[in-house]
């Protein structure tokens, strides 16, 4: 390929020099090339072929079956200083880092191609952007970021001779778990990852560079990178407010970037408009206010739980030249997850390619899903009915409001605006939410998860908390913020609301806030919405319901706030002071003194 970047050349070479491929590929970007790719991955079975009448363009990936979700504890911050990186990150000094791994990467690539992709996460030329190059021997990971990233020749040129990219070196390896390491060098802008062949831990332009190493820079450049959609909601006059919302992975976030107004409002001529589903970068604009970009290109969704009852765009949106991995397979090539549409199938391949039928249980007498929890799919965003005019504005779209999600199933009120930027961050910092099946663990344990970034902060998380204090003095229209759960349930365990289309009511009485035009009860968490100042054309909700909704139950916040001490206690003397003064702002409050 004719580019002349000579640190990138050296890269290559002395990368490939360690992994010792059979040859080495340039990814250009083409149809051409991709078409020829993916001829080539079928006829190995990296990928299969599905139904081409019924699913146009569209493939299917199974992982191995220990490799279904991002490794968090296999994943590393590798600074020099051990609190750069700080208590909430797995740490490794980059000299051990780089010899560990450098071990499993040694011929890891023999007798198979390196493939050199250069990315650019962002509108490609903008000045929101960052380039990457990913090594990889894994044609799924060549088309995943093909459709996740801008891919290709016109990189190569935005780099120049010069240019600054992100080196990231991916290798399968022999996918041993116990030979995997997703590390991350912020001082040296240099990702490695291997023996995994998970989205999360691969596609390294997504979790690793947009959120660890820039969530990094953007400390040092000032700005933030964040784990957040953004959406836009055009009001019946044809204004459009952007909202940026960071939720911890699967609790929705793809379903509220394309939500579809329920019919009344839809009627009165509301829209929501998807700009991103996952990622946010935000700078300060000429005028004062915070401008976002999502810095992807398509989605990685979750495939459970998709259907066209609760988000018709997402399933609109991968009927096409999209990659479905460990979901279940039919026998007439198409694919099919647990609450997806259509009738659950007779017989399947499960994710792990066995016979599956409804009602099959393991050894344990366990029901047997046909699809992984965790099963994914891969689309371009420009498929999508919903996708914003602007989504690739270079500039970015200007935010509103941003909201803090989590899934919490009592305590959390439906919604609340956070009195100020510092209690915002307090709010941010201090939010919990139960465990899915996203990352490994035990699903359902309640875990904080500041901002949603937990595993996603490339430094340290005290620093992360000053950094967003410092934005908020910078940022001279600042977005109000509102905290939202829609899981909370009753003593039945039933959701109390009903989320998905309703869910823009909750939008609207948050952007009237902005305007200084709804009504709110205040309260010691923050401000909450009066039941009449909710738009309920369209929606028979009980007054009781709502109160339910919103009911803060003081033992169990003072409980809470135990909770969230101990949390904070860990960041010691490098915690600002303005969220200890928080902390107590809310206890005091809670404890009726106010
Ligand atoms: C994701 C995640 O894939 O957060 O977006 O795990
Ligand atoms: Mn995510």
């Amino acid at each position: 390929m004719n580019h002349h970047h000579k640190e990138l050349d050296k890269w290559v070479k002395e990368m490939a020099a360690m992994c010792q491929p059979d040859k080495i590929v340039w990814i250009d970007g083409s149809d051409a090339q991709r078409k020829q790719l993916t001829a080539e991955a079928i006829k190995t079975g990296e990928v299969i072929e599905l139904n081409q009448e019924l699913l146009p363009g569209c493939l299917y990936h199974r992982t191995a079956v220990n490799d279904v979700a991002r490794t968090e504890g296999l994943t590393y911050i590798c600074t020099a200083r051990e609190e750069d990186a700080g208590t909430t990150n797995n740490w490794m000094p980059p000299e051990k880092a780089y010899d560990q791994a450098r071990e499993y990467f040694t011929g890891a690539m023999k007798g198979r191609t390196m493939y050199v992709i250069p990315f650019s996460m962002g509108p490609v030329g903008s000045a929101f952007s960052k380039i990457g190059v990913e090594l990889t021997d894994s044609i799924y990971v060549v088309l995943n970021m093909l459709i996740m990233t801008r891919v290709g020749t016109s990189v190569l040129d935005a780099l120049g001779a010069n240019g600054v990219f992100t080196k990231c070196l991916h290798s399968k390896a022999d996918l041993d778990i116990n030979k995997r390491l997703i590390l991350h060098f912020p001082e040296d802008n240099t990702i490695w990852s291997v023996g995994s062949g998970y989205g999360g831990n691969v596609l390294l332009g997504k979790k690793c560079l947009a959120l660890r190493i820039a969530s990094y820079q953007a400390r040092q450049e000032g700005w933030l990178a964040e784990h957040m959609l953004i959406l836009g909601v055009e009001h019946p006059d044809g204004q459009i407010d952007y909202i940026a919302g960071a939720f911890p992975s699967a609790c929705g976030k793809t379903n509220l970037a394309m939500l579809v107004p329920s019919p009344d409002l839809a009627k009165k001529g509301y829209k929501v408009w998807t700009v991103g589903d996952d990622i946010a970068w935000m700078r300060i604009g000429p005028d004062g206010r915070l401008w976002a970009i999502n810095p992807e290109s398509g989605f990685f969704g979750v495939a459970p739980g998709t259907n066209s009852k609760f988000n018709p765009n997402a399933v609109a949106t991968i009927k096409r030249n999209t990659i479905f991995t460990n979901t279940a397979l039919l026998p007439n090539g198409t694919v099919w997850w647990e609450q997806g549409d259509g009738d659950q199938p007779v017989q399947a391949l499960d994710w792990r390619g066995q016979p599956w039928y409804p009602g099959k249980t393991d050894e344990h007498g366990k029901k047997v899903d046909a699809a992984h929890a965790n099963s994914r799919f891969t689309a371009p965003a420009s498929q999508c009915p919903s996708i914003s005019p602007h989504w690739q504005d270079p500039q970015g779209v200007p935010i509103t409001a941003i909201f803090f999600g989590t899934r919490r199933a009592r305590l959390a009120p439906l919604i609340y605006q956070c009195f100020d930027w510092q209690h915002a961050v307090y709010v941010g910092a201090t939010m919990s939410s139960e465990r899915t099946a996203a990352q490994f663990g035990k699903i359902g344990e309640v875990r904080h998860d500041p901002m949603a970034m937990l595993p996603f902060c490339g430094y340290n998380m005290a620093d992360y908390f000053r950094h967003w204090l410092e934005m908020g003095k910078k940022i001279l229209h600042r977005p109000k913020v509102f905290r939202v759960n829609w899981f909370r349930r009753d003593d039945d365990g039933n959701f109390l609301w009903p989320g998905f289309g309703e869910n823009l009511r909750i939008l609207l009485w948050a952007l009237a806030r902005c305007r200084g035009q709804a009504n709110a009860i205040r309260t010691p968490l923050g401000w909450v919405p009066t039941y009449d100042s909710i738009d309920w054309d369209g929606l028979q909700f009980p007054r009781a319901s709502w109160s339910d909704l919103h009911a803060i139950h003081t033992e169990e916040w003072l409980e809470e706030q135990n909770q969230n001490r101990q949390f904070l206690a860990q960041f010691g003397q490098r915690l600002p002071s303005e969220l200890w003064y928080e902390h107590a702002a809310r206890e005091f409050r809670l404890r009726g003194h106010e």
